[in-house]
């Protein structure tokens, strides 16, 4: 029998492209120079679409694979797959669930100790001599026991709350409803509230059109000159605009984020600002969480081609 054909969207690491080949007849999209052409060319053939999540606004690709039958991304975020599209046409879509929690919420933490005590900076500072030259680096700011909020107490969220709990942070958080997995975290309704009651807020939202630019403006001068902003979800959950304005003027104390508009062409704007740790959307990225990112992928995948259920299907 032949293997079914796949459309690859972005480059996996070796140890997921040697299983993905074995299996399927891949379509390597990124590597076509013309893509209107390779679309013409083998989209007819696609069965399937494993994606790293950039599937982009348009249906341009799913309008390309008309015998498409499902979409595999590689990341819990399915925010670039249209899923009104694909129950129409009856895509299933799958994601990566749970298996990158663990090593999401270990960064947010990291971010907010590295950007509240200085670390890059600290760095810098040894480097550059400025320690022989100068003196100690300025005194920074203490995370342990202060507040944090988290908007969003999904998976991520979670994980993310419980580590915080160990920094004896008093930690509240903001979602649709409160959570009866979170028995000693404040419930708070509204993300510009949970803002005004933390040192450090949290966006752990998965993102949707619903949750754009939740924080807005107000939220952000809620969170105030002492508040830091650290964003480990989309960058659409942000609105980039009010937060260069705030970081610029000091209404907002600092920031730290993994996700941009646009990443990796972020706004340079951001890269002049002297309050913000700016980091290479790299969260999930340990070789322990991809490698079980891209089994899950795959396992997905396979499940469809058997007829069994899909792991972790979103629809
Ligand atoms: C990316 C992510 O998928 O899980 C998500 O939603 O954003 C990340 O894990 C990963 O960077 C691969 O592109």
């Amino acid at each position: 029998m032949s293997k079914p054909a796949i459309l690859q969207i972005g480059a996996y690491p070796a140890w997921d492209e040697t299983p993905l080949n074995q299996a399927y007849d891949v379509r390597r999209y990124f590597e076509a120079d013309d893509k209107a052409t390779f679309l013409a060319e083998h989209g007819p053939q696609v069965r399937a679409i494993a994606t790293r999540g950039e599937l982009g606004a348009n249906h341009t690709l799913l309008d390309a694979c008309p015998n498409l039958e499902i979409v595999s991304v590689y990341g819990v975020g399915y925010d670039a797959v249209d899923l009104d599209v694909c129950r129409a046409r009856g895509i299933r879509v799958t994601n990566t669930p749970d298996v990158l929690s663990g090593d999401v919420a270990d960064f947010a933490v990291t971010m907010m100790l590295a950007q509240t005590r200085g670390v890059v900076a600290g760095d810098a500072w040894v480097r550059g001599g400025a320690w022989a030259q100068t003196g100690n680096l300025p005194l920074q700011r203490r995370a342990w026991g202060r507040r944090a909020g988290i908007l969003g107490l999904g998976r991520i969220g979670f994980e993310i709350a419980k580590r915080l709990s160990g920094f004896g942070m008093q930690i509240s958080y903001s979602d649709v409803a409160p959570k009866d997995y979170a028995p000693d975290w404040q419930f708070i309704a509204t993300p510009e509230d949970l803002a005004r009651q933390s040192d450090f807020l949290f966006v752990a939202a998965a993102a949707s059109s619903a949750t754009r630019h939740i924080v807005n403006r107000p939220v952000i001068e809620a969170l105030g000159p002492e508040g830091m902003l650290i964003n480990v979800s989309r960058a659409s959950n942000v609105d980039e605009e009010a937060l260069i304005s705030a970081l610029r003027d000091g209404t907002l104390g600092s920031a730290a984020l993994d996700v941009f508009e646009n990443e990796p062409q972020l706004d340079p704007r951001f890269t002049t600002l002297p309050n913000i740790l700016l980091q290479p959307h790299q969260a999930s990225g340990t070789v322990e969480t991809r490698k079980a990112m891209g089994d899950l992928l795959r396992a997905n995948l396979a499940a469809h081609f058997a007829g069994t259920p899909l792991p972790t299907a979103v629809i």
